[in-house]
């Protein structure tokens, strides 16, 4: 296989897929597009979760133990603010203040998202292209039994916990695609589109919302293949099991999968589950508690894509 690769990503999960896809392809041949949904805007600061969790891991900079955030990080600027009485519920890392500061102010001076984030990898020493699904804002709200929550306030403030019952992508309908996003995914020679084993409602849904990326995957010519982020009835980290259930959907691969049909040409599911679909499966390790087993995903998945292809 010898096309460029897109894969679209939220943050933990997917990104372990992201940074074997990294080291296993050319930096020109990958394109990771990151869910927007989990942006935004916090004490003045535009704040990019899934952004900035690819961005650190393909840096090799993050809290690969909290999964979110950057290593070595200290907590001098959240301490302060509490002694103000400021807002503490989301924490921000001194390091990590840098990135959302930059990024804000840059943006501000009338910047892209798109140039401003890509720029910023850039130096941080990425090599492959980590693109924002859209310029424009698309932020998931989440439908709970006690009303509607912004993302992060039923994420982190509530840790999960109210009963979901269905997610909105406010200003998805409307958002422009991110240019960058938009043009990897409409590259002729494009060898796979790949789902990252990310939650498909709070990580990938957001992205194929936005209606000129949705149209560019269903009308690439390449194969398109989701990885399973449940494995054995549970999700490797994250809520994705809990809401399923609360959704009415049993927490199963084969579930996963029927949630992009129409989409997908093929499906990844961890060796240990089965699922009887009518898209060719591959059953694999999916679990990448190491370099070397995320690397070997990433190299599962792209052999599947090529013979989908051929
Ligand atoms: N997740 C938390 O659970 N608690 C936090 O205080 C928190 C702060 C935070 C700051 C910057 C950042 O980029 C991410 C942060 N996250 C935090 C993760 C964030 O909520 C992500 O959206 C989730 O990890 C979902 O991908």
């Amino acid at each position: 296989m010898t096309g460029p690769v897109v894969a679209l990503s939220g943050g933990i999960g997917g990104a372990k897929l992201a940074l074997g896809l990294a080291r296993i392809l050319e930096p020109d041949r990958l394109t990771i597009v990151a869910n927007p949904g989990d942006d935004f805007e916090h004490l003045g600061l535009t704040i990019c979760p899934d952004f900035d969790t690819l961005m650190y891991t393909l840096a090799g900079v993050a809290n690969t133990q909290a999964g979110w955030g950057l290593a070595e990080e200290t907590w001098h600027f959240m301490a302060a603010l509490e002694r103000l009485g400021g807002e503490t519920w989301f924490r921000l890392g001194d390091r990590d203040l840098a990135t959302h500061v930059e990024r804000t102010r840059r943006l501000r001076a009338g910047e892209s998202l798109t140039e401003v984030n890509i720029d910023l990898a850039r130096r941080l020493g990425l090599r492959v292209l980590l693109a924002s699904a859209s310029d424009d804002p698309v932020r998931t709200m989440v439908e709970t039994e006690g009303g509607r929550l912004p993302f992060q306030r039923y994420f982190v403030e509530r840790a999960c916990e109210p009963v979901v019952r269905g997610f909105v992508y406010e200003g998805a309908a409307g958002a422009r695609p991110g240019p960058a996003a938009l043009r990897a995914l409409r590259q002729p020679d494009l060898a796979a589109i790949v789902i990252c084993p990310s939650n498909p409602f709070l990580s990938i849904d957001p992205i194929l919302a936005i209606p000129a990326l949705r149209f560019a995957i269903a009308d690439s010519a390449a194969p398109v293949i989701a990885i399973s982020p449940i494995v054995a009835g549970q999700a490797v980290k994250g809520p994705t099991a809990k809401i399923m259930r609360e959704l009415g959907l049993a927490p199963t691969p084969a579930a996963i999968a029927r949630h992009y049909a129409g989409l997908i040409d093929g499906f990844v599911l961890d060796e240990r589950d089965a699922a009887d679909l009518d898209i060719p499966t591959l059953a694999t390790a999916t679990l990448m508690d190491t370099l070397e087993a995320k690397k070997a995903l990433a190299r599962a998945v792209l052999g599947f894509a090529a013979r989908l292809a051929g």
